[in-house]
């Protein structure tokens, strides 16, 4: 996904200290200026960056590395920890209670994808199971309403509007009046002006006349660090606010963006990566930082699992972590991503495929997956729950059944043992799920 470059730069730092034959003070060092250079040319602030690293070479340097984790690891386990703490340690949510009406408003510079994010956000609540609604508070842009009814039209939202009044506070009021009885009303607002100043000014003569509940700022994530002055100027300004960057898909510099933004203390509750309706997902640093180094995240495949028209219900999902894992929970949400668009941008989620997959190896594994699904679906019921019961004879038949190679089907076997275990690991450990996983082979 987004920050392509950032991600390689750093995962192509980490393969260094993974190579060396000693991890030393020499390859700290190393690691230490290749991250800088990184961050840099993601458009990280310098003072920023000197502080990571400075914080990185202490600890490397000087913690002393507990039993049963090798130096490389330790190394590897602090650069994940402090790239994450510089995104903000917190993770901020976006909370709906039962039984009461939500009003979020958005706001933000000209252009920065403020009626794009209403979409986003009211249909990734749908999926939720959620009730929401959108009003279009935009009465300066030409257009502004018919872009939303497009938008909202595509995933059933209901909208309301009018185009005959320049009155937003009129047409908010009216609009809460009309959805008194949705869990969310997400009101989208004009974005007139070009600089900080001036919207700070108007989102509060807004705040004071509509009072929703919370106020997000919507930030373009192209302008880089820049985004720090309309952080600090936003979250100066209110207390009930939070924000969005957008736009991180194809941004060299979205690194520059969030990290300006977390330095400001503003919590970042989601991030844009696509003009698609559905490119939205909710901002965890930790989880964030896990993918950009390349460590497969089930967490986020999990959730985009849920948001593949819930094929896995919520509860299938719970018991997945606890433990419950069959070939066909494997299979379902083999199943449910396929169905979910740029199938590469999820394959690089899933545990032990991650690391390093070069283009044409993708395309392989996209290949491979329609494999197994046929294998999989050569199984009895039994089989499914039950792959321990697939002895020789029995993978012979399915290998026979599903016209492809014994070897094949064993694979798939390996694979699903490996999620398995990797899913008794996840519950295990809590914190770090897939640093063990990710890593351990390469010791
Ligand atoms: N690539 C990419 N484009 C985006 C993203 N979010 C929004 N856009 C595009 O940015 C442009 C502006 O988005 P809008 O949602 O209209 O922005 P806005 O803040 O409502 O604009 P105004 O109402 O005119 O202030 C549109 O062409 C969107 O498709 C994103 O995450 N990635
Ligand atoms: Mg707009």
């Amino acid at each position: 996904m987004a920050l392509e470059r950032l991600g390689s730069s750093l995962r192509s730092a980490l393969k260094k200290v993974f190579r060396a034959s000693v991890v030393d003070e020499a390859t700290v060092k190393e690691l230490l200026r290749d991250i800088q250079r990184a961050l840099l040319r993601a458009d990280v602030n310098f003072e920023l960056v000197l502080d990571i690293s400075k914080r990185i070479e202490t600890r490397a340097l000087g913690e002393k590395v507990p039993p049963g984790i090798s130096r490389r690891e330790h190394l590897v386990k602090v650069v994940y920890e402090e790239l994450t703490r510089f995104l903000g340690e917190r993770t901020a949510k976006i909370t709906i209670e039962p039984g009461e009406t939500k009003v979020i408003m958005l706001v933000g510079i000209q252009g920065s994808g403020k009626t794009t994010v209403s979409a986003k956000l009211a249909r990734y609540f749908q999926k939720r199971g959620f009730k929401p609604a959108l009003v279009c508070a935009d009465t300066y842009r030409p257009g502004a309403y018919a872009q939303l009814q497009q938008l909202a039209g595509k995933i059933g939202i209901p909208l309301y509007g009018d185009t005959r009044t320049d009155d937003p506070v009129k047409i908010v009021r009216k609009g809460l009046e009309h959805f008194g009885n949705s869990d969310l009303v997400i009101i989208d607002t004009a974005g007139r002006h070009k600089e900080e100043q001036k919207l700070i000014k108007e989102m509060k003569t807004l705040d004071k006349k509509i009072g929703p509940d919370e106020i997000v700022l919507v930030i373009d994530g192209t302008i880089g660090q820049q985004a720090m002055v309309q952080a600090e100027a936003f979250n100066n300004a209110t207390p009930i606010g939070s924000i969005i960057v957008t736009k991180l898909d194809g941004s060299a510099r979205g690194g520059g963006a969030l990290s300006a933004v977390a330095a400001t203390g503003a919590p970042i509750k989601f991030i844009g990566s696509g003009e698609k309706i559905q490119d939205i997902e909710a901002f965890t640093p930790s989880r964030f930082v896990g993918r950009l180094l390349g460590m497969g995240d089930l967490e986020t495949l999990l959730d985009k699992v849920r948001d593949a028209e819930m094929r896995v219900p919520e509860k299938k999902a719970k018991a997945i972590l606890s433990g419950k894992f069959t070939l066909m929970d494997m299979y379902e949400q083999f199943d449910a991503v396929r169905g979910m668009g740029p199938f590469r941008k999820l394959l690089k989620m899933i545990p032990g495929m991650s690391y390093d997959i070069p283009e044409d190896k993708l395309e392989m594994a996209e290949d491979r997956l329609e494999k197994w699904r046929v294998i999989i679906q050569s199984m009895t019921p039994k089989e499914r729950e039950k792959p321990k019961i697939l002895n020789s004879s029995r993978i012979r038949r399915v290998a026979n059944g599903s016209g492809t190679a014994e070897k094949e089907v064993k694979e798939l076997l390996k694979q699903y043992s490996m999620m398995r275990r990797m899913l008794k690991t996840l519950r295990r450990k809590k914190k770090l799920p897939f640093f063990k996983k990710g890593f351990s082979g390469l010791r």
